[in-house]
């Protein structure tokens, strides 16, 4: 049995989609980041965490792979020249999406306040975008590995999320329709239909 650990408003998204994507029964405890709910799974307070029996997993992208790994789902298998491309694009949007949504996160809201650096908000905002055309270049299919869903798949779509409720500029019509034809899936409004915030 897994218990998926984070609110629906944070990274815990994808794990809870990659869940709904995979058909698996789980629970859900939608703690806040560093609340003494989230502290109680995972000491740091990070979300998402999972459980999988008694076993803690932290990182919502070493969950998200884990789960496909463990039921050979959107993902191509481990040692495979396709998984390596897949990992590749996988730590691409790592380093290029997620990484600069995080340093906006935290000049914005995370940090203390005397840490906080408003001037660096532009740089990130003009390097995501520049980060959004690049993939939007390399859209060629239905999905960014081709012909079937995989984890970047996920996680690009929970990054550009991420953006338009940041407040980052707009991506292009190619990504854009690309990124809804994703959010029209079941799994997704099922994770959407989760948050009662
Ligand atoms: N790389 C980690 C990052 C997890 C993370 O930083 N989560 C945020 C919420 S989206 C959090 O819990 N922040 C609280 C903190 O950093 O103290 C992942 O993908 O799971």
């Amino acid at each position: 049995m897994y218990t998926a650990i984070g609110a629906v408003k944070s990274r815990a998204f994808r794990v809870l989609w990659m869940l709904e994507e995979l058909g698996l029964d789980f629970e859900h405890i939608p703690a806040g980041p560093r609340s003494d709910e989230a502290r109680k799974y995972n000491p740091t307070g990070k979300v998402p965490a999972l459980l999988d029996g008694d076993e803690l997993l932290t990182d919502s992208v070493a969950i998200m792979q884990y789960l496909a790994d463990k039921h050979g789902a959107l993902t191509a298998p481990a040692g495979t020249i396709d998984r390596a491309r897949q990992d590749a694009m996988t730590l691409w949007l790592i380093d290029e999406f997620d990484a600069i949504l995080w340093a906006a996160a935290k000049h914005s809201f995370v940090f203390p306040e005397e840490m906080r650096v408003a001037e660096i908000k532009p740089s990130l905002k003009a390097e995501f975008a520049r980060s959004a055309a690049a993939l939007s270049a390399r859209i060629k299919g239905p999905f960014l590995m081709g012909d079937q869903i995989t984890v970047p798949d996920l996680l690009a779509v929970h990054c550009l999320n991420w953006a338009i409720g940041a407040g980052f500029d707009p991506v292009d019509e190619t990504l854009g329709k690309w990124a809804d034809s994703l959010r029209k899936r079941d799994a997704f409004k099922a994770t959407r239909a989760r948050d009662t915030t």
